[in-house]
């Protein structure tokens, strides 16, 4: 190992005298170490390597269908308050906790090799970045995070002999007994434990392979407990995408986008504009970390360096910047396989194969009943390979944000854009976000999930105190906050059709982001905030009716004044955690909407 860093040494003995591996490898992130994990996953029926023609250096994994997605109910913060978990997250008492996890991780890895890998969020050594080491005995997660995070001994030299790392534990929670054969895909469904200790900055992971739950660079660090280093240390780690905005004249705006997920983030990271002229570029397309510059703006960064993006529903219709970003060193999971080697999942191409075999194994053909692929099917790709990615991604100071959008997936009442009136206001158009439920996953279809900030499964501690921080950072000595913006791209007409046509024409609401940051297009101010004048977003050559443009720019009083009953509700919930400032966002936008209301009467 090419560490002296005691507190990582001592850890990783402490952790295989626990778990009794019966190897421990120490990963450098090299393409030698990539192969020999695929080796090992193709001999034991774990992956497939693609068709070399048709995907170079590329696998195929199938999980098995108790594992496929992150596991929210397994999932808990355990502070040692078990307010400072709040109301919105599961917590458990850490000490009981810790109890639970000695029992099943003792013994854990026997028969398996315990992976150390040492991994930077960020670019290695910049301000901005952190060191994570994640221990595992899964060579998937092993390439998934070399894709992932910046992994190997770079990281360690970063380190030192005396420089701090959030410890990552995971095991897929299945020993091996002598002579036992492993299954393709390990993992202890009905044991799983997703666990985030906020005041000691660790992670424990038990039973899953999956995504979220075992790459732990992602959401359990990067959001879950970046946030709470991010209370303590006067920053911002956010569930958002990072975008480039060039005009024609060659002048650049970052953006930063949180949406819950499952509402095109990453396309709208990658979009192809239909204005012309406009050029958007991909600086990250799920986590943000800010932090103040010297300047007062916030710069971010993107702590990935790939994405772990959802595969149905992905084409080069729909973003053709994503499909070229996989064309080669990918990792595809729970996808289907053509008869050629290569891979697909629905809306991949507009006409499906004549046969594959779907993600479970069976033959598919255009009349099988279930899609081919799970629908949380995902590609890992290289960050670097997006034709769109921008020059400055790996920055290590980061891009300076000067607009901050919000979003979610709602049919009625919210328009297509709307400027925050300051920062509090924007902090308060966060807090209300929420997404109408497109799959059963979370709750029940159509349902209004609250999801603040579209960081409800990531904020890793009391969401309300959260708030309370995005406040505070607005009142930071000479801080210069972004713009605030509410946009929603999925509004329905009275027929149940979406309005707005979405993906590349988003350009045109970016557009009056961009020129409103630089003070050249004009806005309403209304009562629920400042829209754009009807001009402001340019419409032209859009198969829209006068009427659906009037409804998507429109203010619905009565809609909004219902709405606040429910926000109302919501904040409830969270007692005397609630910053004051919110309650008085409530109360001047009921008074501006009454007022309205009295002026249309
Ligand atoms: O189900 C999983 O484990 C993946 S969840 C995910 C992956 C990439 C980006 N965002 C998300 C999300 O749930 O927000
Ligand atoms: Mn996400």
């Amino acid at each position: 190992m090419a560490t002296q860093n005691k507190k990582l040494l001592t850890w990783v003995d402490d952790m295989a005298a626990l778990c009794e591996p019966d190897n421990i490898v120490w990963c450098d992130g090299s393409d030698a170490e990539w192969e020999t994990m695929w080796d090992i996953m193709v001999k034991s029926g774990t992956a497939r390597k693609l068709n070399e023609d048709k995907r170079p250096n590329s696998y195929h994994v199938n999980s098995i269908p108790a594992d496929v997605a992150r596991v929210e109910d397994r999932t808990y913060i355990c502070s040692e308050k078990e307010e400072d978990a709040g109301p919105t997250n599961n917590w458990a008492d850490p000490t009981e906790m810790r109890k639970t996890l000695n029992t099943m991780f003792s013994g854990c890895m026997k028969g398996r090799t315990m992976y150390v890998i040492p991994f930077s969020m960020g670019p290695i050594g910049s301000d901005i970045a952190q060191i994570g080491v994640e221990i595992s005995d899964s060579p998937y997660v092993v390439t998934n995070m070399h894709i992932m995070a910046r992994v190997g001994n770079a990281v360690l030299d970063v380190l030192g002999a005396d420089g701090d790392f959030v410890p990552c534990l995971h095991s897929v929670g299945v020993p091996l007994a002598a002579g036992d054969k492993d299954a393709p895909w390990p993992c202890n469904p009905d044991n799983r434990y997703i666990v985030h200790y906020p005041e000691t900055r660790e992670i424990w992971s038990f039973g899953s392979g999956y995504g979220g739950n075992a790459l732990l660079g992602k959401k359990c660090f990067a959001l879950r407990i970046a946030s709470t280093m991010a209370r303590d240390e006067g920053w911002m780690a956010e569930h958002m995408l990072i975008l480039k905005l060039t005009n024609p004249e060659g002048v650049v705006k970052y953006v930063a986008g949180a949406f819950p997920s499952a509402c095109g983030k990453t396309n709208l990271a990658m979009l192809t504009p239909t204005i012309p002229g406009w050029e958007v570029e991909t600086v990250g397309d799920d986590i943000a970390w800010m932090k103040f510059g010297a300047d007062g703006q916030l710069y971010a960064i993107n702590p990935e360096a790939g994405f772990f993006g959802v595969a149905p529903g992905t084409g080069m219709a729909t973003n053709a910047n994503a499909m070229l970003s996989m064309e080669a060193n990918a990792i595809f999971t729970n996808v289907a396989e053509t008869d050629d080697g290569d891979v697909w999942w629905e809306s991949m191409t507009k006409e499906a194969p004549a046969h594959l075999i779907d993600w479970k194994g069976n033959d598919w053909t255009p009349a099988s009943e279930k899609p081919s692929s799970h629908p949380n099917a995902r590609f890992t790709a290289r960050a670097g390979q997006c034709p769109v990615i921008a020059d400055e991604w790996e920055d290590p100071k980061g891009v300076p944000i000067s607009a901050i959008l919000f979003g979610g997936r709602r049919a009625s009442v919210v328009p297509l854009a709307t400027e925050a009136l300051d920062w509090n206001h924007g902090t308060f158009l966060g807090t209300i976000i929420a997404s109408e439920m497109t799959a059963a996953a979370f709750g029940a279809i159509g349902k209004l999930r609250r999801d603040p900030m579209a960081m409800l499964p990531f904020c890793g501690y009391n969401m309300a105190d959260y708030w309370g921080h995005w406040l505070d950072m607005g009142k930071t000595e000479g801080a210069k906050m972004p713009k605030v913006y509410y946009v929603n791209w999925f509004r329905k007409n009275e027929a149940g059709k979406f309005m707005w046509p979405g993906f590349g024409e988003n350009s045109r609401v970016l557009k009056w982001v961009f020129e409103r940051c630089t003070g050249t297009a004009d806005a309403i101010e209304t009562a629920i905030g400042n829209m754009p004048t009807l001009d402001g977003i340019d419409f032209n050559g859009l198969d829209m009716s006068d009427e659906d443009i009037a409804n998507l720019m429109r203010v619905d009083t009565e809609g909004w004044l219902s709405e606040l009953q429910g926000i109302e509700e919501y904040y409830d919930t969270f007692g005397d955690h609630l910053p004051a400032e919110l309650r008085a966002q409530v109360q001047a936008l009921r008074e501006r909407l009454e007022s309205t209301q009295q002026a249309v009467a």
